[in-house]
């Protein structure tokens, strides 16, 4: 559908638009529309735009990534479908692989996601030989590579495997517009805003960041407290209802 640029709420219906055509294309699951619904109300609440407190959040996530010996990004169908292309930006500026990850598994599906990411980028990660302990779904099944990570940045996720991961012991951090989730309760870092637009703040960071000196990403990392973080999104959904 040619949406009108004038329309008051262009940017979200366009993002809408890309997960139809992505679930036409077979590499988005159905249940990918209802996820891209939960998080458009947390969106209007949030005015649309990265406030203050994840624009912070996001610079950290960027240090700590930078920091890690070994990163890794978590891409699911949703996040193929809205920003494949920045996600694959991102992981090369970190210089990190990137994994496809489903929750509604199909080789298929898989398949497709692999393919458009490996149109940006070489590192994709595809061999399934390790399952992370206590998840019951198809999200356990990871590479070895995953499974050894000491940092995950897992946007869109559900609750059950960031738990896991944080049992794991792993850095999580999470992109989510819910900052009540489970994902962005259990993350070590919850970043609470758009996908559509983290991810490109996020690449604005990398290439600020990436010529900090260790102590220097350190000192960023050491300043945040995840709680705070967490209870400035809530209360500033608060003062909207
Ligand atoms: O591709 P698959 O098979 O791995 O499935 C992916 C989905 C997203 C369908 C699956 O993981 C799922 O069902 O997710 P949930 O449990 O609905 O959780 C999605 C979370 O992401 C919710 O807390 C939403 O608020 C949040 N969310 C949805 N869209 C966005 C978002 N957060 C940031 N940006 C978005 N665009």
């Amino acid at each position: 559908m040619k949406l009108p640029k004038s329309h008051p709420r262009f940017e979200s219906l366009k993002t809408r638009e890309k997960l139809v055509t992505g679930f036409k294309e077979g590499y988005v699951a159905i249940n990918g529309l209802i996820a891209q619904g939960r998080g458009e109300c947390f969106d209007y609440l949030l005015e649309e735009k990265t406030q203050n407190f994840a624009m912070n959040t996001e610079r950290v996530a960027v240090a700590l990534l930078l920091l890690s010996k070994s990163p890794v990004i978590s891409v699911n169908g949703n996040v193929a479908a809205l920003c494949g292309r920045e996600i694959c930006k991102l992981a090369k500026i970190l210089k990190c692989p990137v994994e496809v990850n489903l929750f509604y598994w199909t080789k298929k599906r898989g398949e497709i996601i692999e393919k458009k990411l490996r149109k940006f980028y070489d590192n994709v990660l595809t061999e399934k030989t390790k399952k992370i302990p206590n998840l019951n779904s198809k999200r356990a099944n990871v590479s070895r590579y995953f499974y050894n990570a000491d940092v995950a940045l897992i946007p869109l996720e559900d609750g059950d495997r960031a738990e896991a991961l944080v049992k794991m012991k792993k850095n999580v951090i999470a992109i989510d517009l819910n900052p009540l989730s489970r994902t962005s309760q259990n993350a070590t870092i919850s970043i609470v805003d758009n996908i559509v637009r983290a991810i490109p703040n996020m690449i604005t960071y990398a290439e600020e960041l990436k010529n900090l000196r260790r102590d220097e990403l350190e000192d960023i990392v050491k300043k945040f407290k995840n709680e705070k973080n967490l209870k400035m999104a809530i209360n500033f959904l608060k003062g909207k209802i």
